[in-house]
């Protein structure tokens, strides 16, 4: 089986994609429909040596090698608000698994200061873009023009975004609204447009959407939040419908209460009111999400993760909490 993989491998450099988790000796080497596991220290070997050796030592994009250390996971991977929390977190999980990183958010320099602890840490490649989600042309553009060596997006992870405020509809203020819709829902979508194309051409790729416990409850003072995560499930939904065939799984993860600056935001900066949301409860943290978001993505290729729902242990509905 290891010897029919290494084979197409030899002759079809490029064709093919592996993927495994990085603490396991198995993978699965898969060309087209076809797929082999491979499972010993002696086969994975064989298999990068000559990986190695075709490509003039670069790994092919979104082979996995499952050797702690010295072998890496070369996919590349585009996280949106990779500056804090959740996103921060993502970019942790998935340099702690030999990836490649695109980090987008609007505050360039905490990406500058995560790229090098990661670049430290785990000899981490990252591609930094400032990128406000909301505009369109500056999507589009930017995303348009990555350089060649960071533009084949195997995974995006969908994750800038945010809440403002808690107030009653009648009592909202419309910008705060626009603010959530034009982040959550429509930067979702420009981003979405602008790397599925490429996904669709290679016939591979993922998307991996972070919603909310928001998207399936609606709480009070939640109205226009709880509708842009309800929108992003429908998205979600649409998504995988309109990628049927083409190869590109679409997933989303929906938590509950985390902490992470989420609350902060929401409150534009009260840190008194932030911290009264987690007081008493254990909350999830942004790196129990990234687990849950890396799982999604090294799942064999024939497996679609379509949602993960999370929530802490105290917590049982988007108002039910537990507090001692
Ligand atoms: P944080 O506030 O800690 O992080 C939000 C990230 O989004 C930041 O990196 C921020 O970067 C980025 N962001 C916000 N607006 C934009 C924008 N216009 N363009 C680009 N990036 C933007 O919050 P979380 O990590 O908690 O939130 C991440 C995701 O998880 C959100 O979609 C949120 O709705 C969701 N979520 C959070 C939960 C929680 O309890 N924390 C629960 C369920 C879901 P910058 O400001 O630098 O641009
Ligand atoms: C963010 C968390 O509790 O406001 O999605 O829905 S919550």
């Amino acid at each position: 089986m290891i010897a029919h993989g290494y084979e197409n491998l030899a002759q079809r450099k490029g064709d093919g994609v592996a993927s495994g988790p990085a603490h396991a000796w198995s993978g699965w080497w898969t060309r087209g429909h076809a797929q082999w596991p491979f499972t010993s220290r002696q086969g994975i070997a064989s298999i990068l040596t000559e990986t190695q050796v075709l490509t003039g030592g670069e790994m092919l994009p979104g082979f996995a090698c499952p050797v702690s250390g010295a072998v890496r996971v070369m996919s590349t991977i585009l996280i949106t608000g990779a500056s804090a929390g959740i996103g921060a977190a993502c970019a942790r999980a998935f340099a702690g698994y030999g990836t490649r990183l695109v980090l987008a958010a609007r505050r360039v320099t905490r990406l500058e200061q995560l790229a090098s602890d990661l670049e430290r840490e785990h000899g981490t490649r990252c591609h930094l873009i400032a990128l406000d989600v909301r505009d369109a042309e500056g999507v589009a553009s930017t995303l348009g023009g990555l350089p060649p060596q960071w533009a084949e997006i195997d995974v995006l992870i969908n994750n800038a975004g945010l809440g403002r405020g808690l107030d009653r509809v009648h009592e909202g203020d419309p910008a705060d609204w626009d603010e959530m819709i034009d982040t959550n829902v429509k930067g979702v979508l420009y981003v979405s447009r602008a790397v599925l194309p490429g996904m669709v051409e290679r016939g591979r790729g993922h998307v991996i959407n972070l919603g909310s416990v928001a998207g399936h409850e609606v709480y009070p003072g939640g109205a226009v939040y709880c509708s842009t995560k309800h929108a992003l499930d429908a998205i979600t939904r649409g998504m995988r419908m309109d990628l049927l065939g083409t190869g590109v799984r679409v997933s989303t993860v929906d938590p509950g209460m985390v902490e992470t600056e989420f609350s902060v935001v929401r409150f534009r900066g009260d840190q008194e009111r932030a911290d009264k949301t987690y007081t008493g409860m254990t909350p999830l943290s942004p790196e129990d999400i990234a687990d849950a978001v890396l799982w999604c993505a090294t799942r064999p290729p024939h497996v679609n993760i379509d949602e993960i729902i999370l929530k802490p242990l105290d917590q049982a509905s988007a108002t039910l909490v537990q507090r001692r």
